[in-house]
């Protein structure tokens, strides 16, 4: 099983922004993503293993706010 969460998430400008959120994403236990852009990501996560706030928090930690749109 799996659910989908997208993001909307702030504070980022570059192509290496996109990097740092893409790693900090995969390293979420549980966590597999499908897309990152300027602004924005998608995700799937197995709610068995994680949840939107552990997403939500790695964001935080490398200095980003997400905000989750769906
Ligand atoms: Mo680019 Mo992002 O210079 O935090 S890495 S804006």
């Amino acid at each position: 099983m799996s659910s989908t969460l997208k993001l909307a998430i702030e504070g980022m400008h570059c192509g290496a922004c996109v990097r740092r959120v893409t790693a900090a994403l995969q390293n979420v236990p549980g966590v597999q993503v499908e897309k990152v852009e300027v602004g924005s990501a998608q995700v799937v996560f197995n709610p068995a293993e994680a949840n939107a706030e552990q997403v939500t928090s790695a964001l935080e930690r490398i200095g980003f706010t997400g905000r989750i749109e769906k």
